[in-house]
């Protein structure tokens, strides 16, 4: 199969409340969808590169030059025999993941849909449920905090991860804890401590936590391997691993005890799969992360987490608690069991509204073969 176009389309979602992690306040969902396109099918990735390099360094702006004028020139030029071959096509571009992901990912998605199977069956996952974590910001008070943990918590949600940053990190735990005396409860710092830290960050092992999520530096390793050693509760590592080598690196120094997988940080569904059968091979327990994607790169996160190393509930959470009105319909939703339902229908498996699209595209441009 050889592509004959290639979308780009430049989205703007408001998000229904601001969302505050150590390293800002999101109030707007900016991103790059990709559309695929061949044998009159189509396909859809998108990007989770946001418009600031404030989590990984890569940009909503690097991905779209990224994309034009290296990755879809290469992509248009190959004959796809499997998704499978893409992400060997683009390792000539060195980094920019979130670029090659969203590429890749659309690239799955139109192979599903020309199968007509399920992208899940594709991926080697299975069908049925899944179970559904939910990722809550920094709230202006405790007051705040405990009330949006108590809303998830009745929702179904079956695990619950809050956003910590130094100072507003011990005293919020402590706090849910007190409450939430059995509750699967993690913590994310994303990467706002270092290793001088270690003192303090030994004092959540009290509370039972399942994980801290990249308490250091986004590129770091080694000083992880060294927290790890100080530390009783595990270490998950999200965006120190942006590739499957990573993960090995990482595991092999004893930097993380679980991993969090998200496929456009790690460039893909294939390396996803590499992480995760890595992982799965040394007993290491693997969870699907998020990006407050809108329901396509949602559904994308479903179906790769319904593979059997994702033991762990995810970041995906219902698209109403985001927006106002998802691109897809149905939205993904969450039922009172704390599970989502993996759709069966060809590829992502939810229908996109392209009225809607339309009206969140701020830009849009298209590419062909020469
Ligand atoms: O670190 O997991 C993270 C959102 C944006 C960037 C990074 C992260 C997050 C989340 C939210 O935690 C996950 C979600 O609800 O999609
Ligand atoms: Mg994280």
């Amino acid at each position: 199969m050889k592509l004959e176009r290639i979308e780009v389309r430049r989205i703007r979602l408001p998000l229904l409340h601001a969302f505050e992690t150590s390293f800002g306040i999101t109030t707007e969902k900016q991103f790059l969808l990709l559309t695929v396109s061949a044998e009159g099918l189509s396909g859809h990735g998108e990007c989770v590169a946001d418009a600031d390099p404030f989590y990984l360094p890569e940009t909503l702006g690097t991905a779209l030059h990224i994309l034009k004028d290296f990755l879809a020139p290469l992509a248009l030029a190959l004959d796809i025999r499997h998704p499978q071959d893409l992400s060997p096509a683009l390792v000539r571009v060195r980094g920019h993941q979130m670029a090659k992901a969203a590429l890749e990912m659309a690239v799955w998605d139109l192979w599903a849909r020309r199968q007509q199977v399920p992208l899940y069956r594709l991926l080697g996952g299975r069908g049925g449920t899944i179970a559904a974590g939910v990722s809550i910001g920094l709230q202006k008070d405790e007051a705040a905090l405990l009330a949006k943990v108590e809303a998830e918590v009745a929702a179904g949600y079956r695990r619950i991860k809050i956003k910590i940053k130094p100072e507003r990190d011990l005293t919020l735990v402590e706090a849910v804890r007190r409450r939430f005396p059995d509750l699967p409860l993690m913590v994310d710092a994303n990467s706002a401590y270092s290793l001088a830290d270690a003192p303090r960050l030994q004092r959540l092992d009290r509370f039972g936590l399942m994980m801290i999520e990249q308490p250091l530096a986004w590129d770091d390793i080694v000083d992880h391997a060294t927290l790890q050693r100080q530390m009783e509760t595990p270490i998950c590592l999200d965006e120190s691993i942006r590739s499957a080598a990573d993960a090995r690196r990482a595991l092999d120094l004893g930097a993380c005890r679980i991993v969090n997988v998200k496929a456009g940080r790690v460039g893909g569904f294939a390396e996803s799969l590499a992480v995760h059968d890595l992982c799965r091979t040394r007993g290491i327990p693997v969870w699907c992360g998020g990006m407050l994607e809108s329901g396509i790169g949602r559904l994308a996160n479903v179906h790769l987490q319904t593979l059997p190393g994702f033991t762990l509930p995810g970041d995906t959470s219902a698209s109403a608690r985001t927006f106002a009105e998802d691109l897809i319909d149905p939205p993904v939703e969450v039922g009172p069991d704390g599970t989502i339902v993996v759709p069966e229908g060809p590829g992502l498996g939810h229908d996109l509204v392209w009225p809607r699209i339309a009206k969140a595209t701020v830009f849009r441009e298209e590419w062909r073969p020469d």
